[in-house]
């Protein structure tokens, strides 16, 4: 008996188009998830408020993990939903000290996430990092950028420790890591110097490079940014900054999404980077109006971020990763929901005849594209979705949900 994956592959073969190899490569490529959305963005490292930097976490829907073994059970449920093999990206405030053992953030160690380190190890997942450069006490003001050296050493010399760090998860579970700098250095009003934050901030960057590293072990990227709240009239790691920056250390870009204009688009962006840069790295997410972190959805700029990774055969120099955080809704379902979207915006990508296409634009015949493009958008794609979830042994479209429900009822509604 043919089922309905038989008949899009028969459909999708009429079209030049294999969707054993779609399958393949979907398979193929991970998509590092991001522990903040587990818990709002707290950390276990104090009880700073994240609100600050620029950055929101809203909403109060239970169940947000308050500790380690929490947050930790909450990745689990969510990562058995979603298909595939992927990473798992930190922050250094998800640092776990000993009862008792408070370390500030210029002094932690790879001990500190030991716990991590056995964790991802028993999962086969490879770790990213990120120094936390907001949620502090120093981080009030400026950080990399501070007027005041004793403030930008502090932050120097956290950034150094994040590097011992990644080298310790890289080296222990033999897989590169991530480590991405963003900070939230800014000013409300009007600046009368956007020159100097700038320049201390590239000063304090070539320091925190300087401390020697295995770039076989980590990546280092700079995430630029337009604007934060409270932060309107000028961000010191701007856009030009950071690409100008990364493009003479000979380090990744970092572009989130949410992290530009309303009507600029990183999908556009794409293209040009990879002319320039060896590897660049993403953050996708969603803005609504601002950079407000919603969960990503299946929308046409998601859609198109992975067209463009896919058509110019970049998969492998891009490392992907989700950035948000929902506080207002059920935090398991809100990863299920943004990673399996991310996965079919690729799977979309891979079941597009790119070359055909081109070809079209390439002669010029815009009416031909057009059909084509649109008429696309109704191939039989969410069978083969539905086929990779049965191959991954993960709940269909429909049916993930349930469990979410059930967790939610056993574990998360018991939080208080
Ligand atoms: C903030 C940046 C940054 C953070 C995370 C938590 O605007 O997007 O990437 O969201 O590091
Ligand atoms: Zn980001």
């Amino acid at each position: 008996m043919n089922t309905r994956y038989d008949y899009a592959r028969a459909d999708y073969a009429s079209r030049g188009i294999d969707t054993e190899a779609a399958l393949a490569a979907l398979a193929a490529k991970s998509i590092s998830m991001h522990c903040w959305q587990g818990d709002d963005l707290r950390g276990f490292d104090g009880d700073d408020e994240i609100n600050g930097g620029g950055i929101q976490a809203t909403g109060n829907y239970p169940g947000a993990a308050r500790t380690p073994a929490e947050l930790m059970a909450d990745i689990d449920r969510a990562l058995s939903l979603i298909p595939g093999k992927h990473r798992l990206n930190l922050h250094a405030s998800y640092a776990i000290f000993a009862d008792g053992e408070t370390v500030d953030r210029d002094k932690i160690e790879p001990r500190h996430f030991a716990p991590w380190v056995e964790y991802a190890r028993a999962r086969g997942l490879g770790v990213d990092f990120n120094p936390t450069c907001f949620a502090h006490p120093k981080a009030a003001g400026m950080t990399l950028a501070h007027p005041d050296p004793a403030i930008r050493r502090f932050w120097i010399d956290h950034c150094i420790a994040c590097i011992r760090i990644s080298e310790y998860f890289a080296r222990e579970l033999g897989s590169p890591c991530l480590m991405n700098i963003w900070i939230p250095d800014g000013l409300k009003d009007t600046p009368a110097d956007r020159y100097a934050p700038r320049a201390r901030f590239a000063e304090s960057l070539d320091e925190i490079l300087a401390c020697g590293y295995d770039k076989s072990l980590v990546h280092i990227s700079l995430e630029s940014k337009v604007f934060g709240i409270g932060l309107e009239s000028y961000t010191v790691g701007s856009s030009e900054f950071c690409m100008a920056y990364a493009a003479s250390r000979g380090i990744v870009p970092l572009m989130d999404n949410g992290h530009y204009h309303p009507t600029e688009v990183v999908s556009d962006k794409l293209p040009s980077m990879y002319l320039f840069y060896p590897t660049i790295a993403l953050h996708v997410t969603r803005g609504v109006r601002w950079d407000s972190d919603h969960v990503v959805r299946l929308d046409d700029e998601t859609t198109e971020i992975a067209r463009e990774i896919v058509r110019c055969n970049a998969l492998d120099r891009t490392l992907l990763g989700l950035d948000f955080f929902d506080a207002s809704i059920n935090r398991v379902a809100a990863w299920v929901i943004g990673m399996r979207n991310m996965q079919k915006a690729l799977l979309i990508a891979m079941l597009t005849p790119h070359k055909e296409l081109a070809a079209l634009q390439e002669s010029g015949d815009g009416t031909a594209l057009l059909a084509a493009q649109e008429d696309l958008k109704s191939a039989p794609w969410g069978e083969v979705w539905a086929e990779f979830c049965r191959r991954s042994g993960v709940p269909a479209d429909g049916e993930w949900m349930a469990d979410v429900l059930a967790y939610e009822k056993e574990i998360l509604a018991k939080r208080s």
